[in-house]
């Protein structure tokens, strides 16, 4: 049976042969010297089915055909189509193309695929439905109204862009029940569904495929696929084989600056192949033929892409097909005139009750899915049971504490002179057997980065019950699977790479702080210090650039004892992600004193009290504790007492009350900040908090370090003992 029949197409598609598959319409056009309507070839590749791009439809012919094939989904789908156009004019903002496009896709997914219960939103095994292209809000809040999420009201569709809606311009997380996932950032979605089909592979390993069988399906436009990123997500997926991800591509060659062709030449199809997936091609306005690409879709073993041939702003009179429907208003005449082609007579936000009721109806599946789910869920022991409430509530175990505590105790009777980066290690081996729920991983850096430890296996293929990740060198990847994992539930993800690098996945690191995911970056080699690999690989703006992003706790421990408490902060924040800036080099044991409590989770406190007369107070973090350490015996040695505050945490310290703040900095002493970094974020501490300008100074860096033996290294850049007491004594 061939593929198009085994879709349910027939006319007007035809295979095409023998026409050089290297060439689309346009180039092929542009070839011969002229333009022609020669058609574009969507998927040239062996054992990819070769389909002629639907030209005609969307014209009012082509609008009654579709309400001819399907009258019942057709009206669901307008009902979509008009409220986008109908909420973006209200709101004189937004985007009405790409839902009005992908109205048919949508329909068709949540009338016969997605399996969902609106009275449940958060249904352990609901399929997920990821919106990537965000800009296409509209599209998502129709569907959540029209199947009856309570809090997605007719209201909140009419307040689309307005100040205190759940109808944010793009989706945003925790804003209404049924946003899976904060997106606009285009590209970021898609690589969030990679994640959390990955956390439903691991939690299907450890509580069964009948609690855990769900699937993740992505609306992705061309501007998600262009992204770098979607390079990192897409071979990501491929290689890790997550058959239940199913990516819906709006193939409607539009984007803002208009057609795709302007900029970009590339096969999706052949693209997606190559990376191990799945592909086919769809004419996404007929909905026999998406409803069989889906039933396909969900059978086959591989991640699958269902590249949907649509129209922008379908049945818009003349901004349909071009860029003018992707992001304005259509005004009053271009609705008007779609509403006509659609046959709809009821004015704005008005949804016949026939619509509605087979909306409500899509709702019916996924409610008798729960409650076969509920028998599963209850075939698993009490202990089992309450473990997968446990984890999918994000609460850390109760063993947790304890195995921190202990852990201390052990550093600090042992003293060791470690890495951060080995002393976080030493805390993972701590955490990981008594915490299941962890995924570790890193970006092709895991000796680096010290991310693996004993036991955990390799989430693999056949192996999803491993849990550590290979992610390969993509660092914007992991983040935002990392994210998807974390929105997922269940799953506590981690993963590391060089401190500098955070460049390189900071669009998803952003998104972990907007949406407040327990995400933790272990992010070694985070100075000069770590040496010879010079200024290409020394960050010295990083942590500033984390300290300036709202929502994210950024540690830099300065021993051992430090590092295991981040790490108990990191884990047991559930709606922040951290940091962990750990370094390469080794740093002597500072907290020699064991005490129970979590020190750090003050975000600074005073390591050592001046021994003479406080006149000088030594603030650092990480490394330069222990500079500051020694810079205290010089001045004391000269009769000047010195305090010596570690501040392995800014965002935790300036939670703290103005009484806390006040003892740790209290007013009068001289001030000297030590960081190997640049200045930036530290003159709340140094002037701030009762500090005055001229009693202030800082040791740090303003330029981008060099390659060399880091100890000469801090010696060249003037990050010494040394130059911290002389410019302590300087002013006073
Ligand atoms: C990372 C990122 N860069 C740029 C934008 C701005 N932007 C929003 S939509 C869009 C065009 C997207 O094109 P496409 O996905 O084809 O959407 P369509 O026009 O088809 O709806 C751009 C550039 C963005 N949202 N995210
Ligand atoms: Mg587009």
């Amino acid at each position: 049976m061939g593929y198009l029949s085994q879709i349910g197409m027939q006319e007007p598609y035809l295979y095409l042969t023998g026409v050089d598959p290297r060439l689309d319409g346009q180039h092929f056009a542009r070839h011969r010297g002229r333009r022609t309507s020669v058609p574009r070839i969507l998927a040239p590749h062996p054992g990819i089915p070769l389909l002629r791009s639907p030209t005609v439809l969307g014209n009012r012919l082509n609008i009654e055909k579709m309400k001819a094939a399907d009258p019942r989904r057709f009206a669901m789908a307008n009902a979509l189509r008009v409220l986008a156009m109908d909420a973006v004019e209200a709101a004189q903002s937004g985007h009405p193309g790409m839902p009005m496009g992908m109205a048919d896709v949508a329909t068709v997914l949540f009338d016969n695929h997605l399996k969902f219960d609106p009275t449940s939103p958060d249904w352990p095994d609901r399929d997920r439905f990821v919106l990537s292209a965000g800009h296409g809000s509209m599209l998502l809040y129709g569907l959540l109204h029209l199947t009856g999420y309570a809090d997605m009201t007719l209201d909140e569709i009419k307040n689309f862009r307005k100040l205190g809606s759940r109808t944010a311009g793009h989706p945003e997380y925790r804003h209404a029940s049924g946003i899976e996932t904060t997106t606009g950032p285009l590209g970021q979605g898609l690589a969030n569904a990679v994640g959390m089909a990955m956390a439903e592979q691991s939690m299907a390993a450890r509580f069964g495929n009948k609690v855990v069988d769900h699937r993740t399906y992505v609306i992705a436009g061309d501007g998600c696929l262009m992204e770098g990123l979607s390079q990192e997500a897409i071979t990501l997926a491929g290689r890790q084989r997550l058959s239940k991800l199913i990516v819906l591509w709006d193939d409607n060659g539009i984007s803002i600056d208009g057609k795709v062709s302007l900029s970009d030449a590339t096969d999706q199809l052949q693209r997606f192949a190559a990376s191990g997936w799945d592909v086919r091609a769809v004419d996404g306005h007929d909905v026999a033929g998406i409803d069989a690409a889906l039933t396909w879709a969900k059978a086959n073993g591989k991640p699958t892409l269902v590249a949907c041939k649509t129209h922008i702003g379908l049945g818009a009179p003349t901004k349909q097909d071009t860029s003018k429907a992707h992001g304005a208003p259509l005004g009053a005449s271009e609705i008007a005139g779609a509403r006509a082609a659609f046959g709809w007579s009821h004015g704005p936000f008005d949804i016949p009750n026939a619509v509605r009721t087979n909306w409500l109806g899509t709702a019916k599946r996924g409610a008798a899915a729960r409650a076969q789910w509920h028998t599963w869920l209850g075939n698993l022991s009490n202990a089992k049971q309450a473990e997968f409430a446990r984890v999918m509530a994000g609460e850390p175990p109760n063993k947790l504490a304890g195995a921190i505590r202990a852990l201390k105790k052990q550093i600090s009777a042992d003293q060791p002179k470690v890495a951060t980066r080995k002393a976080s290690e030493t805390a993972l081996a701590a955490i990981n057997p008594v915490m299941p729920e962890t995924i570790g991983g890193s970006a092709d850096l895991t000796g680096s980065n010290n991310t693996l430890t004993p036991g955990m296996g390799v989430f693999d293929i056949d192996c999803r019950g491993g849990r550590y990740v290979y992610y390969g060198i993509r660092e914007h990847g992991m983040a935002a699977a990392m994210n998807g994992m974390a929105l997922h539930g269940g799953v506590a993800p981690y993963g590391g790479t060089f401190l500098c690098f955070t460049d390189y996945a900071r669009g998803a690191m952003r998104l972990s702080a907007v949406m407040g995911l327990r995400v933790v970056y272990v992010m070694t080699h985070d100075s000069i210090g770590l040496g010879e690999d010079g200024p290409t690989h020394q960050p010295v703006e990083h942590v500033a650039m984390l300290r300036a992003t709202p929502n994210i706790n950024v540690f830099r421990p300065a021993d051992a004892v430090e590092t295991a408490e981040a790490w108990e902060i990191a884990l047991t924040s559930n709606d922040i992600p951290s940091v962990l800036a750990l370094t390469r080099q080794n740093l002597p044991t500072l907290r020699t004193r064991h005490t129970n409590l979590n020190l750090t989770a003050r975000g600074a406190y005073v390591m050592a009290e001046a021994d003479h007369k406080r006149r000088v107070i030594l603030m650092a973090t990480g490394s330069e504790v222990a500079i500051a350490m020694e810079a205290k015996s010089l001045l004391e040695a000269k009769g000047f007492g010195a305090r010596v505050v570690s501040m392995p945490c800014f965002e935790l310290f300036a939670a703290q009350g103005e009484a806390y703040r006040r003892k740790v900095l209290p007013a009068g002493a001289v001030r000297i900040g030590i960081e190997a970094a640049v200045r930036q974020g530290w003159d709340r501490w140094l002037m701030g908090e009762r500090g005055s300008e001229k009693k202030a100074d800082f040791v740090g860096l303003d330029s981008f370090g060099a390659s060399a033996p880091a100890e000469e290294l801090y010696k060249h850049f003037g990050i010494t003992a040394e130059a911290v007491a002389e410019k302590a004594l300087a002013l006073m």
